[in-house]
């Protein structure tokens, strides 16, 4: 494991590059870290989401069903931040690293599969094609009657709660504590991080499970793993290379 701090690490900066010169399939997993940058806050850490909110108290069904409109207010404002900023110099590096290992393809099998617990739409609008929201998209809603499920990108919504045609209230199509990940989503991802030979995990604190657990399973699977993080997470002692700092600054320079 080569860990330096953010100023003298060009040494692990190269090592990680080697490493990515080396691989030609490649799952990346991404945080609200990833998204720092572009202004949306992050969950923990200074100025993060949890300092002024309990997850318990919005993040799950009991939450929306106590207090919908409470977790609607949260829910349109996050909406409204996320609509107002751009994608970051890390978004567009995993979306630049997409399409150089496209071109180097030669086999069928997809070259970069994008897991993100972020609900944003950031890497999209940054150009990736691949991703998988394992968290849901906050842009989605869903219905609590019907299940109907559609993009609806109007910023403010209005009213609060939002309701269906069939009368029912509309909830955030994103997965909340204690509530189970799209099984196709989670399947996906597993089998992506079990065929990977290179795991980058990007700003995430790697402490929500079953998320978190990707990068042990393609470490299991003989993967190499590179984090990219500003602070040290428990997957740290686990990476091959770990650069600490931020996404904007090191992602670009592994390209
Ligand atoms: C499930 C979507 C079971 C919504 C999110 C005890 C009690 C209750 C539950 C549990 C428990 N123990 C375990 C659980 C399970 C629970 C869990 O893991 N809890 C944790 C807290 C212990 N998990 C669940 O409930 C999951 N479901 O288990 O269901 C089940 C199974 C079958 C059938 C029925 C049920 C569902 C979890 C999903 C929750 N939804 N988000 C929304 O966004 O509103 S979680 C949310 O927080 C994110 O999606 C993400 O997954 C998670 C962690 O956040 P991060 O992205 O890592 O962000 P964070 O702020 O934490 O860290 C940012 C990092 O970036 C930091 O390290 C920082 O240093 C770094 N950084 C900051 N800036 C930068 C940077 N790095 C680089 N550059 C920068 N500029
Ligand atoms: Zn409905």
């Amino acid at each position: 494991m080569i860990g330096l701090s953010a100023e003298c690490q060009p040494s692990s900066v190269s090592a990680a590059r080697r490493l990515l010169a080396e691989v030609s399939r490649v799952v990346v997993l991404t945080g609200a870290g990833v998204s720092e940058e572009s202004g949306v806050p992050t969950f923990r850490g200074p100025g993060g989401l949890w300092r002024q909110f309990r997850p318990e108290d919005l993040a799950t069904p009991e939450a929306f069903g106590r207090d919908p409109r409470l977790v609607w207010e949260w829910y349109n404002w996050r909406r409204e931040k996320i609509a107002a900023v751009e994608p970051n110099p890390a978004h567009r590096a995993l979306a630049e690293l997409e399409a150089r290992l496209k071109a180097g393809a030669t086999a069928p099998v997809r070259p970069l599969t994008l897991v993100t617990q972020n609900v944003d739409d950031l890497h999209e609008r940054a150009g990736s094609r691949a991703v998988l929201h394992l968290h849901g998209e906050i842009w989605r809603l869903r219905c609590t009657g019907c299940g109907r499920e559609d993009y609806d990108r109007r910023v403010p919504l209005d009213p609060l709660p939002p309701v269906c045609a069939c009368g029912s209230l509309l909830r955030p199509a994103v997965v909340w504590f204690g509530e189970a990940l799209a099984p196709d989503t989670w399947d996906a991802a597993v089998g992506a991080a079990q065929a990977c030979e290179l795991v980058l995990v990007v700003g995430t604190s790697a402490l929500v499970y079953p998320a978190a657990s990707l990068p042990a399973i393609a470490l299991q699977a003989g993967a190499r793993l590179i984090e990219v993080n500003r602070d040290p997470t428990p997957l740290t002692p686990r990476a091959d290379v770990s650069l600490q700092g931020k996404a904007g600054d090191l992602l670009p320079q592994l390209l």
